[in-house]
């Protein structure tokens, strides 16, 4: 079942996500309609609090080099820990919870973290390139941050000024 998106500046988005303690059906169900609502607004990373549960559960699909996407790609990581992070980087990027602005973000240039997948087993990643900042990007989400709230000042002006322009250009509709 698709899941309808909270997009900024809904404050449900600014919720810290609690731990998973129960990997049961329920979660897997939910996990596979978190895949089906990304897959269905072209998103490569999604986390839980984005269709308003409050718990620590994202998933990615990084496209490959043709920029398609396979569900064996998937990653369905639980409860993630950053072990290791070095160097840094700026990337561009989008949210769909902040849909159609995209910008430029720092990040780590490489992550290590722990998770637990579905079934509750440990397991580690070793993330760099868009991965790497698709993996922070997510986690972020779990903390109640948005990629907007990392912006140089001049950076996030801009969307300030363009979310307003895009405000206006709803109400005359
Ligand atoms: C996070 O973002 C990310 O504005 C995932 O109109 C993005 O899937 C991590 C999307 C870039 C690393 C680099 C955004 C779809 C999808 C939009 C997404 C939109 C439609 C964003
Ligand atoms: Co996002």
């Amino acid at each position: 079942m698709k899941l309808p998106i909270i997009t900024y500046p809904d404050k449900r988005l600014k919720i810290v996500s609690n731990p998973v303690k129960v990997f049961d059906a329920e979660l897997h169900t939910f996990l596979d309609d978190m895949y089906e609502t990304m897959m269905a607004t072209n998103g490569l990373g999604l986390a839980a609090i984005q269709v308003d549960r409050p718990i620590q559960v994202l998933i990615l699909n990084i496209p490959n080099e043709e920029g398609e996407q396979y569900q064996e790609g998937l990653l369905e990581i639980i409860n993630p820990q950053i072990t290791f992070s070095d160097g840094s980087l700026f990337f561009q990027e989008g949210c769909l919870s902040v849909p159609g602005f995209y910008e430029e973000v720092e990040r780590y240039e490489k992550v290590i973290i722990s998770y637990l997948n579905r079934h509750g087993e440990g397991c580690s990643l070793e993330a760099d390139e868009l991965l790497s900042v698709a993996v922070q990007h997510e986690m972020d989400h779990l903390a109640g941050k948005l990629f907007i709230e990392k912006l140089s000042y001049s950076r996030r002006k801009k969307f300030e000024k363009e979310y307003k322009k895009a405000q206006k250009e709803k109400k005359r509709q």
